[in-house]
């Protein structure tokens, strides 16, 4: 599959020198993957860049997510989940011990990883997220706590009235130790303002992704794709996240969405209704491989592909399948066909079959010891 002249022929001959070579690609670059006709040579590109990185390993994570609240002041368009105070129906908020009591293995193995996040409340203050940390790492001290997007770090330096840089040292100091990549959806200002106009811009999301990778704290990036943005959107976001990685080296993952537009308020245009196509993600996903050249993993989240496209997306540049996840609640009120859970042998089944070798990992992409049956 990949022969010179065949890339040559698909107008992709300088694109494939740059990959062999390991070389950065430009945006016109990779408008010339996402223009390319032939999705299997794109597919092959991606893999062998992923097989430079990480050769067969796939990696998945032993965790639990945990959502504290619907409620959020943003109510961005797409959002399926949200809700716009405590009192409305389907609304929750969770305490400090409802939280901590989720992370209860009962019968299984403790988890390596939490990742918690949730709406931008009104009023849940910083001491409340500070007091959840400090009781989660006293109850469970071998759990990682990866938790809260930038979105909501912005959030909380507004509610208390300072800044993102002094709710990340406090929220550290409280054993916060990574971040979720959520809430960058797309930075393109004019498709922002259309589909979440309220919250953190897109500069706003980069600067404190800055800020935490320069306390130490590592974070992974996201990019919502599959509503209003255009190919050039995608590119221009894509360029953003390499450019800070190029100056913190603090990301570990990204992770492209692909919009899921159940229940949601965002109108698309006609000719999009109905047809994200399953090609575009596998494209979408393959094109992040081969410009993210500095960010080292591409997840391809189960919940929101499927189960079944993830597995495809392992051979178009992803190496990671996130994890045992147990309660999703973002993805599934837009509409995910996907289960709720996957357990480790699922999980180890799900990648072999796709021909990798399952790797169980840490926040970090840390290999952790595989002990028994979760
Ligand atoms: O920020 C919301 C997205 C994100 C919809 O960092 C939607 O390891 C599709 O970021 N259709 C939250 N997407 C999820 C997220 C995430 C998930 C798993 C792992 C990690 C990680 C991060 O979900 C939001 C938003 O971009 N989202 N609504 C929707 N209707
Ligand atoms: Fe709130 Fe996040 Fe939903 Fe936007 S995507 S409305 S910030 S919960």
């Amino acid at each position: 599959m990949l022969d010179a002249d065949y890339y040559a022929r698909l107008g992709l001959g300088s694109v494939f020198e740059k990959v062999m070579n390991g070389e950065r690609l430009s945006i016109e670059d990779g408008r010339k993957l996402f223009a390319c006709e032939d999705i299997n040579a794109l597919g092959a590109l991606a893999h062998h860049a992923r097989t430079r990185l990480h050769g067969d390993s796939t990696y998945y994570v032993l965790n639990r997510h945990v959502n504290y609240t619907n409620v959020c002041v943003n109510a961005c368009l797409f959002c399926a989940y949200q809700k716009e105070e405590d009192e409305q129906e389907g609304a929750f908020r969770l305490s400090v011990d409802e939280i901590v009591a989720k992370l209860d293995p009962k019968d299984g193995l403790p988890y390596d990883e939490v990742h918690i996040v949730g709406g931008c409340h009104p009023k849940l203050p910083l001491s409340f997220f500070e007091e959840a940390i400090i009781r989660i790492k006293e109850t469970y001290p071998g759990i990682i706590v990866k938790a809260f997007t930038a979105v909501e770090i912005a959030h909380f330096a507004e509610l208390e009235n300072i800044s993102t840089q002094e709710v990340l040292g406090r929220l550290k100091a409280a054993g916060l130790e990574a971040m979720p990549g959520g809430g960058a959806e797309i930075f393109a200002p004019e498709v922002r303002e259309k589909i979440c106009p309220r919250k953190a811009t897109g500069d706003e999301w980069l600067n404190v992704a800055r800020e935490a990778h320069n306390l130490g704290i590592t974070s992974n990036c996201t990019m919502l794709f599959g509503h209003l943005e255009l190919i050039d959107d995608r590119l221009d976001h894509l360029d953003k996240l390499r450019r800070l990685q190029d100056e913190t080296n603090g990301f570990s993952c990204f992770i492209p969405l692909p919009f899921l537009t159940e229940n949601s308020m965002l109108e698309l245009p006609e000719e999009r209704k109905g047809k994200h196509t399953g090609l575009d993600k596998l494209r979408t996903i393959a094109v992040s491989r081969l410009m993210l050249d500095n960010i080292p993993h591409i997840k391809a989240y189960w919940v929101m592909l499927g189960v079944k496209l993830a597995q495809a997306a392992l051979h178009f540049g992803a190496d990671d399948l996130d994890g045992t996840i147990v309660e999703e609640k973002i993805g599934h009120d837009a509409g995910a066909q996907s289960d709720q859970a996957m357990t480790i042998p699922q999980l180890e089944e799900m990648i072999v079959r796709s021909g990798f070798n399952p790797v169980r990992r840490n926040s970090f992409f840390k290999p952790v010891k595989v002990e028994q049956e979760a």
